[in-house]
């Protein structure tokens, strides 16, 4: 059956399925959320209203990180996103947890403050999500020290969260200088061709983020 993506190129979480997809060369039609007719699309298949959703047929899953963990399963190849060894699938589930719940989530209090309609409470969100993010990249600091990936040797699940997080994490609040292993990890991401070509996909839409966009990356 052929697979189906609801999907739009700005979209972190959307990202973070783009990349595990082209790592691993699965064809797949790409229903961009901004074409007619697709957002009600989306809507039915997963009325819970979050993206990406996709489709095997008439199966529809939700959840980026359960979506890549499909894919491993439903579309077996040479590369998978969960590595095979028990102790590092772990390893990678548990940072692929990290960069949502630790990187991702505080990164978006600031971004979803600046989309209310009276945004009053922006310093107040701002200093909280920079503490967090602060304890973030300092525990990767060690966490990531002597990795090239974020498990080891191999790209996984993690690193297809890391990226987008990372990437916009930095535009909200840049990785000091004082965490060099994260920072060069981030640049490491940045020059992966899946991810490049994310970052290249979403380039049209920065002036969506409301908080507006570095002239970088
Ligand atoms: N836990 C979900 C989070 C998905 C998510 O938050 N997607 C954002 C787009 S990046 C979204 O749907 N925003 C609209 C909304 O929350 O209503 C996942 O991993 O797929």
């Amino acid at each position: 059956m052929p697979l189906t993506l609801y999907s739009h190129p700005f979209s972190s979480y959307c990202q973070k399925v783009l990349i595990a997809l082209w790592e691993r060369d699965i064809p797949f039609r790409y229903r961009h959320l901004e074409e007619a007719g697709a957002d009600a699309e989306r809507l039915a298949l997963w009325p819970l209203g979050q993206f990406p959703v996709l489709t095997d047929g008439d199966r529809a899953i939700a959840e980026s990180s359960v979506i890549i963990e499909y894919l491993d399963q439903h579309r077996p190849g040479r590369v998978r996103m969960v590595p095979e060894d028990p102790v590092v699938a772990l390893e990678a589930r548990f940072l692929d947890r990290f960069f949502d719940n630790h990187v991702m989530t505080p990164m978006q209090q600031p971004v979803n403050e600046a989309l209310r309609p009276d945004a009053t409470r922006m310093d107040e969100v701002m200093g909280r999500t920079r503490e967090a993010l602060d304890t973030a990249y300092a525990w990767l600091e060690q966490r990531l020290s002597g990795r090239t990936w974020a498990t080891g040797a191999d790209f996984s699940i993690a690193d297809c969260a890391a990226a987008p997080s990372l990437f916009y994490a930095d535009w909200v609040h840049p990785i000091a200088p004082d965490f060099p292993t994260v920072r060069s990890y981030r640049a490491r991401l940045l020059a992966r061709p899946s991810v490049a070509r994310a970052v290249d996909e979403g380039r049209p839409y920065r002036s969506y983020f409301p908080l507006g966009a570095p002239d970088r990356d």
